[in-house]
């Protein structure tokens, strides 16, 4: 079944102010005003699913029954080539608690260099799911595609992003403008997936 969307307040199911930021920038020309479970005060679901997707949806669905209204989600991640496409869904918990980016990027950089690859292929993933208060979701993946550079550089993101180089550039997310990254990164990818879902439905 379709769903309408109505422009509104849109929850933003994410504990992640990195996140947040960005999906006010993304969300908010659109003419959503976007609330945030920070600001909602409400309960951090453990992400007990194996899938992006599946997390997405879990975050979606416990903020959209704690509120009764639709609720937006973004689960994402780093996935590196020579590991397996690890941390993938990991990559918050690899900065242990409380989260420590430094050290999950220096977890990166180790656990490289004990492959003993010289490749450093690595993407971004990003789902962005909605779901309603009768459970019902959407989901969206978008990906960037680019290299790992250490040591990290750049202050301008959050998470990952001072090791991340996407495919055709020379600086990391880290150093890049908020409005460059947005124009190409996986959660960029996701969300022109789901604008032109949006857009068929409305
Ligand atoms: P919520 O579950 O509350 O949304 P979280 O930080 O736990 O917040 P995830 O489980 O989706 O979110 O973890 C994804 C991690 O991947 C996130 O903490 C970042 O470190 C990293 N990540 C995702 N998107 C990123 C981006 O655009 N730039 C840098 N790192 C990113």
């Amino acid at each position: 079944m379709v769903r309408k969307l109505e422009h509104g307040k849109l929850v933003a199911a994410t504990h992640n102010a990195g996140k947040v930021k960005e999906l006010k920038a993304l969300f908010e020309p659109l003419g959503f005003s976007v609330v945030s479970a920070i600001e909602l005060n409400l309960p951090e679901p453990e992400e007990t699913e194996p899938t992006f997707v599946g997390n997405a949806i879990l975050k979606a669905r416990a903020a959209a029954e704690a509120t009764g209204e639709p609720a937006l989600s973004d689960d994402s991640g780093l996935a590196v080539e020579a590991l397996g496409g690890a941390p993938g869904i990991f990559s918050a918990r690899w900065a242990g608690e409380p989260r420590d980016f430094y050290a999950a990027m220096d977890k990166v950089r180790l656990e490289l260099e004990l492959t003993g690859s010289t490749d450093y292929s690595a993407k971004f993933v990003c789902v962005l799911a909605i779901c309603w208060p009768d459970g019902h979701a959407e989901a969206f993946e978008g990906e960037v595609k680019g290299h790992l550079e250490f040591p990290p550089r750049g202050d301008k993101g959050f998470g990952y992003d001072p090791i991340f180089v996407a495919e055709g550039e020379t600086i990391t997310f880290g150093e890049m403008e908020p409005e460059r990254k947005h124009a190409m990164s996986h959660r960029a990818d996701a969300f022109k997936k789901m604008k032109t879902w949006l857009d068929q439905i409305s």
